[in-house]
């Protein structure tokens, strides 16, 4: 209970901070990893997010029990599945904000339709994928 608490106070404040920065950053909702061992989400500098606007997110990822994951290392991969083709971009992980947070910067998307994006997130010996899907 005291955890959960602390928990939703950090986010509170991660939220808040998101806010004072005058960033616009939108959240999405959390996804687990393919094998459980993450829970993941993101948010966007741009809300919605526009065709061929360079823009980046802020990734923030925990164990599956809420526990920040710092230190992480993390590739990001993607494309449209349905067209068979990848991101135009190479976006990346280029700051480890702490707290769980990463910044990645790179990112977009030159058409409509359904994008999938990938994260595999590299930790202390486990490894494991979280893949959004991002309907533009
Ligand atoms: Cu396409």
């Amino acid at each position: 209970m005291r955890a959960a608490n602390r928990r939703c106070l950090t986010r509170m404040l991660a939220a808040w901070l998101i806010v004072a920065s005058g960033m616009a950053f939108a959240a999405t909702d959390e996804m687990h990893s393919a094998a459980g061992a993450f829970r993941v989400s993101y948010a966007s500098s741009i809300d919605p997010i526009g065709i061929n606007e360079m823009h980046e997110w802020t990734l923030h990822v925990e164990t599956a029990e809420g526990e920040p994951v710092e230190d992480a290392e993390i590739a990001v991969g993607g494309g449209m599945p349905a067209h068979n083709h990848g991101l135009p971009t190479a976006p990346r992980v280029t700051e480890n904000l702490g707290g769980g947070d990463y910044r990645v910067q790179g990112l977009r998307f030159h058409m409509r339709g359904q994008w999938l994006i990938t994260f595999e997130i590299r930790v202390s010996g486990i490894e494991d994928t979280v893949k959004f899907k991002l309907k533009l």
